[in-house]
């Protein structure tokens, strides 16, 4: 990138004459422009961005960085079929090229129909080396009307396939299954569908389509049937065909394939129009619309996705000696992202995220520089380096992945809202026989029923659940209940294969302006407990009545406490909270400073009344000690490294947790303990549940539990084994004894 400017600004003489020359001869002769082809390489992490190589004279080279602008960025994304550019960088960001570094100096005004029409130093002409390559991020949305034009001949050499668009075309009798799984394939080239012949088609090539439309795999299909259907249809044969190695997340990584030879009577030779047909994952085996699918879950699993805000999104994790842990961002590729797609029951990868874009996580980093060639059955074949020294969690690495369509947002809207993120939920449902819209009862309506109407709508989380909606403006558009009794897990896709009253409504108070309402957002706090710090901060204290009068005013205290004389002592189990908030945006009690509630005891003001459980269990479950819930005043004591505290409690301060702090509840401050008084020498298991209400929003549920086993010898305690929610295999869960994960699944 560095170079002198007398160098290199400054193209010398001869070459200024040459670059005249060989632009007024573009100029006067359109056909006299250098026909170039574009294409994205290198290591990509969505498929619309990528290395910038030129094809020219029967070779792929590259563009040097020197000069590039967001101008050249646009030529050369439309010129690929995107709508626009979104990015350039700099550097090799892709990775370096091979062979030639066909351009340099590339100024663009911005409107030329190709980067061979920008001025530049001349095809080939260039000091650059392969370290400053430049690369280019284009939008997603392709051109409307783009034609696939191949002005290179027919010496088309590693040319990928630039589309309008592709789908798959279901026969009439399948237009009704939900998601479609089987039809021809169609390319929309130059604004028109067209089919594609089926010489030299590969399954590879399905395994690619069948990844873009959600579904991890393909099989074979009745080909009888298609070629009567075939003969019958009207063709419109696209004139390339397509060679993809199976492992590309997208068509426009796939090589295009040799032309075809069309007859006068439209048919390929040898062929007929392609047909494929998917297997989707379990979650979305097809059904004939509005059936009834039961929500789904994997047996043991080996990876699974964390804190994504919509189906098919989060943060990469894997199990290794039944702990889960998480994966270094460090050459994390589409490559590795679609493995993890597929074996998720998922399609390809959309995108590959990196630096803990979708929150950190917890525990160990069990991955490192992974390396996939594609085809593994599961991430945990890919290579990796299991050494992850130097990576932290926010390198955490995480997928998008593609999902079938499935109509969710169809069956399900929102009304009434301020923004397009939030209104009363309104759901689509038979009524005397006929479809119409109506309301949901807000009574059971809270922010786990909220979070799967986010999700099916592509919202994000829910930030709020709303139990009255009739301060918006507007008149409800469906005034009448449909839909009542809905308790949601958290796991379910759509709001109906939530528990409800079915055909037998119970709302007393009625829909309208009563009628249960949401808002949504993209992002999301995730609280976690540091179960290290409870470990190793337990201890019992002996301490006399009259110094707990605080204590037994806040419930505190067993109920054996109420009437003890003021000189009898209390048993106390004392440990340390830590609750970090390691989601993407700050935790904030739910109710604003007007109804906080003032204790005077403690001389502060509570914002949440319930934010903890703190309780003692024997180890068949039954509960020991009478446990109690704690509120807090929330706040930032400790922050990591470059983030800023927010919140104070003291002089009613603004309360919360920011991202990237904790909030220290210490071991000497009242209330933090359980009253053992009454607990007999033995083995227990002691459990802090946080925000287990689910008053606040998270990204993430279930690592807001935590678990020690516990022994008692009538004189001092031991904690140990104590662990998060969710950081263990089922199987190692389960040799834990007790009752547990459930605790948190259901009010
Ligand atoms: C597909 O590409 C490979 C190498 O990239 C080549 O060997 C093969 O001949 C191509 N097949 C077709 C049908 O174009
Ligand atoms: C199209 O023409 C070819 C030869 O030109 C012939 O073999 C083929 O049967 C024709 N197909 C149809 C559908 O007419
Ligand atoms: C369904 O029909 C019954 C009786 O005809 C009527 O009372 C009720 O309001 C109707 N419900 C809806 C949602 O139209
Ligand atoms: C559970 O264990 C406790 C003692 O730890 C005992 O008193 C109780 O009866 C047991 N309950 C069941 C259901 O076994
Ligand atoms: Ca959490």
């Amino acid at each position: 990138m560095l170079h002198t400017l007398s160098s290199r600004r400054l193209p010398s003489a001869p070459l200024l004459l040459l670059a005249w020359w060989a632009l007024s001869l573009a100029q006067a002769d359109p056909n006299a422009t250098p026909t170039i082809q574009l294409r994205l390489a290198g290591d990509k992490r969505k498929h619309y961005e990528g290395r910038l190589e030129v094809y020219h004279s029967g070779e792929w080279g590259t563009v040097c960085d020197d000069d590039f602008t967001i101008y050249a960025a646009r030529v050369a994304c439309r010129e690929l079929g995107y709508l626009d550019a979104e990015a350039w960088t700099p550097s090799a960001k892709y990775g370096q090229g091979q062979g030639r570094i066909w351009m340099d100096n590339v100024n663009c005004q911005g409107n030329e129909k190709s980067l061979a029409l920008c001025n530049s130093n001349g095809l080939g002409v260039s000091d650059c080396k392969h370290s400053e390559d430049v690369g280019v991020v284009c939008t997603q949305k392709r051109m409307p009307g783009f034609k696939f034009v191949s002005n290179v001949g027919n010496n088309l050499e590693d040319m990928t396939v630039q589309v309008e668009d592709v789908r798959i075309r279901a026969t009439y009798s399948q237009r009704k299954r939900v998601p479609v799984t089987e039809g021809f394939v169609e390319v929309k080239d130059g604004g028109k569908w067209r089919q594609i012949c089926s010489q030299d088609w590969t399954p590879l090539n399905s395994r690619v389509i069948c990844g873009m439309y959600g579904f991890p795999g393909e099989k074979g299909y009745n080909a009888r049937g298609y070629k009567l259907l075939a003969k019958r249809r009207k063709k419109n044969y696209w004139g390339f065909g397509v060679n993809c190695t199976g492992t590309e997340a997208d068509l426009s990584d796939c090589k295009l394939g040799r032309q075809v030879e069309l007859k006068g009577n439209g048919t390929c030779e040898q062929g007929m129009p392609v047909v494929i047909s998917c297997v989707p994952g379990r979650a979305f085996a097809p059904t004939v619309s509005a059936g009834f699918r039961k929500a789904y879950r994997v047996e043991q699993p080996l990876v699974r996705l964390r804190g994504g805000a919509v189906i098919g999104e989060g943060r990469v994790e894997v199990l290794k000696n039944g702990l889960w842990g998480t994966v270094c961002d460090d050459n994390w590729d589409m490559k590795a992202a679609t493995v993890v797609c597929r074996e998720l029951g998922f399609g390809s990868a959309k995108e590959a995220l990196t630096g803990a874009r979708l929150g950190q996580g917890i525990g160990p980093v069990h991955m490192n520089e992974v390396q996939c060639s594609g085809f593994e059955k599961s991430l945990t074949e890919c290579a990796f380096n299991s050494e992850a020294t130097g990576c932290g969690h926010e390198e955490d690495a995480a997928v998008k992945c593609n999902i079938p369509a499935m109509g969710f947002n169809s069956r399900l809207r929102l009304s009434g809202g301020r923004n397009p993120y939030e209104g009363r939920v309104e759901v689509l449902a038979e009524r005397n026989g006929s479809l119409t819209w109506g309301a949901v009862c807000s009574d059971s309506w809270g922010t786990m029923e909220a979070m799967v109407v986010c999700r099916q709508l592509g919202l994000g989380f829910a930030d709020n659940a709303f139990q009255e909606t009739w301060y918006w403006q507007g008149e409800p558009s469906a005034e009448a209940v449909v839909m009542s009794g809905v308790r949601c897990s958290g796991t379910e896709l759509t709001l109906d294969q939530c528990l409800h009253h079915g055909k037998h409504l119970n709302c007393p108070k009625g829909g309208g302006r009563f009628a249960a309402g949401v808002s949504c957002t993209q992002a999301a706090p995730d609280l976690v407990l540091n179960a290290q710090a409870v470990e190793q901060t337990t201890y019992l204290e002996d301490r006399p009545m009259y110094a707990l009068q605080c204590a037994q005013e806040e419930h505190c205290l067993s109920s054996s406490a109420t009437g003890a004389s003021s000189t009898s002592y209390r048993r106390l189990l004392r440990f340390s909270s830590q609750i970090h908030n390691n989601g993407r945006s700050d935790f904030r009690p739910r109710s604003g400073h007007q109804s906080w509630i003032w204790h005077e005891c403690h001389r502060h003001y509570h914002s949440m009344e319930v934010f903890t459980h703190y309780d003692l269990f024997s180890l068949n479950g039954t509960k020991i000690a009478e446990g109690h819930k704690a509120s807090f005043c929330l706040e930032d004591s400790h922050c990591e490294e470059g983030i800023q505290k927010k919140f104070e409690c003291a002089n009613f301060g603004a309360q919360g947790i920011t991202t990237g702090c904790w909030d220290t509840y210490r071991h000497d401050i009242d209330c933090q303990w359980i009253d053992v008084t009454d607990v007999k020498p033995g083995d227990y298991i002691f459990q802090v549940v946080i925000n287990p209400n689910f008053e606040v929003a998270e990204s993430d549920y279930s690592n807001n539990i935590m678990k020690c086993r516990c022994r008692y010898d009538g004189n001092r305690i031991w904690m140990y084994n104590c662990h998060i929610g969710g950081s263990l295999s089922s199987e190692t869960e389960e040799t834990f004894p007790g009752l547990l994960t459930n605790q948190l699944s259901h009010r």
